[in-house]
């Protein structure tokens, strides 16, 4: 149960975006993105210089406009942004720099249900059949014990 819950937590792939040429104003989103098929569980990491640019998870008509006055869902200014895709639905990014969303520092992808959902409700249950099945055979260690000391007291 361990190594199955641990399989599939390794199945959830890093993106970085924009591949080995980051997040910047010379890179063309749109083919980016149509190169992957993005899973729930899966991560986006946004490398940049920090302050040079940032990440903001939009919604799809502040991704349209990039008018950024509302539906910034969230920020991230590190530099080096990683955001867990937990949800299957359609998420929307852009940088915030002046310039830079119209410029083409945007995108759009989809996030699929996948291998990870079925996961995401499966941990507690299996973390917890693994604690009891490691408790009881521990337990059952310690019976053997006792019962060997008291066969030697006794004999
Ligand atoms: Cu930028």
């Amino acid at each position: 149960m361990i190594l199955f819950s641990f399989f599939n937590g390794a199945v959830s792939e890093v993106y970085n975006v924009g591949d080995e040429n980051g997040w910047n104003s010379e890179v063309d989103y749109a083919s980016w993105t149509a190169k992957y098929n993005f899973t729930v569980g899966d991560i986006l990491e946004f490398k940049y210089n920090k302050g040079q640019h940032n990440a903001f998870e939009v919604t799809e008509s502040t991704y349209r406009t990039c008018e950024s006055s509302s539906g910034v869902l969230a920020k991230y200014e590190s530099g080096e942004d990683k955001v867990k895709l937990n949800e299957s639905k359609k998420y929307w990014f852009v940088c915030n720099v002046t310039g830079h969303c119209l410029g083409g520092m945007r995108f759009g992808i989809q996030v699929k249900a996948g291998h990870n959902t079925t996961t995401n409700s499966e941990p507690v249950p299996s973390v917890n059949s693994a604690c009891i099945s490691a408790f009881d055979s521990w337990s059952f260690g310690i019976c053997l014990f006792a019962f060997g000391i008291l066969l030697c007291l006794f004999s």
